[in-house]
């Protein structure tokens, strides 16, 4: 049995589907609020991380990088790089209230983590005010001592506090319960390294030299003369519209402003020069690559995509430590989508080609692997790009919300 979930507004396992949409419990007004955390164990105190102070951030990414999701069999665990964690808890609109943290109470070291970031979430035809809950981390020396429940009440406590009563989250681990369940699928790009580590291995019937002719990617992309280069400042109105457009034909997606546009696909460039050929040079640290296609007749943006970099560090490798990882991210084309019809496939073979030179880029950007989620319209093109399915699901959630399963096209999550 789940001795806090079945305590929480989310549909138990096993319900029947509901009927209608809307939410399981009522928002309630700040007077009727906890006005105060609960209580921790003693010697811990509750406290934030500032993420605009490098230092803390620095705190936050040791605690993670040591102690955050591994794979099954413990050979990699995910290394959200420091700038990483800026840009994902720092988007329009953040609280710093929403960056909780578990310190030790005498030496202030960080042991436990939860944040929440605002969101706008359409499910079906409801715009949610909602947030987007991540980064729930417990340190291993603190694990089975029931410390998570009282991190998700504070951060819910949080939320509510600033008006907000439904949250989105995702976790490897199945909880009551998914809205809707992906897969993971990998490109492999660097072969001899992603072999040498084991995250994939040559098949029987294979060489490794056979392997790595196969999956050989061209060195520049092809979308190249049709316009395809960096997204810039001036293109945020156009992206923020083409993904507005795109995104509508999704049962669940995130619904983006301008500024979070902005913030999505272009703060987390990094620094350094921006030049004619950047994409075959990283920024110092990068971490979202962005790229537009504009019509060089109309000047029109007709399209783009996007990826950013999660890195893993591999555990008791005596050659490599990190696994360099590109992650699929929003992407959106106007080609194959008049009158909302595909009858000839045009649409399969636009995004092969966005998606194609999106594993250009990220080869060129020296990443080992691109990986990608069985969601929005990926799944019309994994298997002709040559993406192979991995082991891990990731699970949706709605916290708070009622909903039947996202069957058919979903922009998070894809019902299998
Ligand atoms: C999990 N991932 O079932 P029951 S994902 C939610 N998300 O409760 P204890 C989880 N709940 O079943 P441990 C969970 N994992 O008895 C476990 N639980 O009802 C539940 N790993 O607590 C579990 N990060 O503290 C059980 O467990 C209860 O010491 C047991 O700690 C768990 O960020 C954890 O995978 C995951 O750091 C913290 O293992 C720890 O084992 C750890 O005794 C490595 O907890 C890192 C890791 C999770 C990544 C993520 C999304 C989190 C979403 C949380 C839910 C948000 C709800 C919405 C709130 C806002 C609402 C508004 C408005
Ligand atoms: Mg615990």
């Amino acid at each position: 049995g789940h001795k806090f979930w079945s305590t929480q507004p989310v549909p138990q396992l096993g319900e029947d589907a509901p009927t209608t949409d809307g939410y399981i419990e009522p928002s309630k007004p700040p007077s009727e609020l906890p006005q105060e955390p609960s209580a921790l164990p003693k010697d811990f105190e509750w406290s934030t991380v500032d993420a605009t102070d490098d230092a803390q951030l620095r705190e936050l990414y040791e605690l993670l990088s040591g102690h955050y999701v591994e794979d099954d069999d413990a050979s990699f665990r995910f290394q959200y790089s420091a700038e990483f964690l800026r840009w994902a808890l720092m988007p329009p609109g953040y609280h710093k209230d929403w960056h909780v943290a578990v310190r030790v109470a005498s030496s202030k070291r960080l042991v436990a983590f939860i944040c929440a970031v605002p969101i706008t979430l359409r499910v079906r035809e409801n715009i949610i005010n909602a947030s987007e809950v991540n980064f729930l981390c417990v340190h291993k020396k603190l694990r089975s001592k029931r410390l998570t429940p009282v991190l998700i009440k504070e951060v819910t406590r949080q939320c509510n506090l600033k008006g907000v009563f439904q949250a989105l989250y995702t976790a490897g681990t199945l909880l009551p319960t998914p809205v809707s369940v992906c897969k993971y699928y990998h490109r492999c790009l660097n072969v001899p390294k992603l072999v040498n580590v084991r995250f994939t291995h040559v098949p029987q019937n294979q060489t490794l030299a056979r392997m790595m002719r196969l999956n050989k990617v061209p060195e520049r992309p092809r979308l190249e003369r049709e316009g395809l280069r960096e997204m810039e400042e001036r293109d945020v109105p156009e992206v923020a519209a083409l993904y507005g457009a795109y995104y509508r034909r999704f049962t669940m997606a995130l619904v983006l402003t301008e500024e979070e546009v902005r913030h999505q696909f272009l703060s987390g460039r990094g620094v350094g020069p921006s030049e004619k050929e950047s994409w075959r040079k990283p920024r110092d640290g990068q971490v979202v690559w962005t790229y537009v296609v504009e019509n060089p007749e109309t000047h029109k943006i007709t399209d783009f995509f996007s990826f950013y970099s999660l890195p893993s560090t591999i555990m008791n490798h005596p050659k490599y430590n990190v696994l360099n990882a590109a992650y699929l991210y929003f992407y959106a084309t106007t080609v194959g989508l008049e009158e909302g019809a595909d009858e000839d496939g045009r649409l399969k073979k636009r995004l092969e080609e966005l998606v194609g030179d999106a594993l250009i880029v990220a080869d060129q950007a020296k990443f080992d692997v691109f990986n990608a989620l069985t969601l929005m319209d990926n799944v019309c093109f994994l298997q002709d790009l040559k993406f192979g399915a991995g082991d891990g699901l990731l699970n949706y959630y709605l916290y708070n919300w009622r909903t039947s399963g996202m069957s058919g096209l979903t922009a998070i999550g894809d019902v299998p």
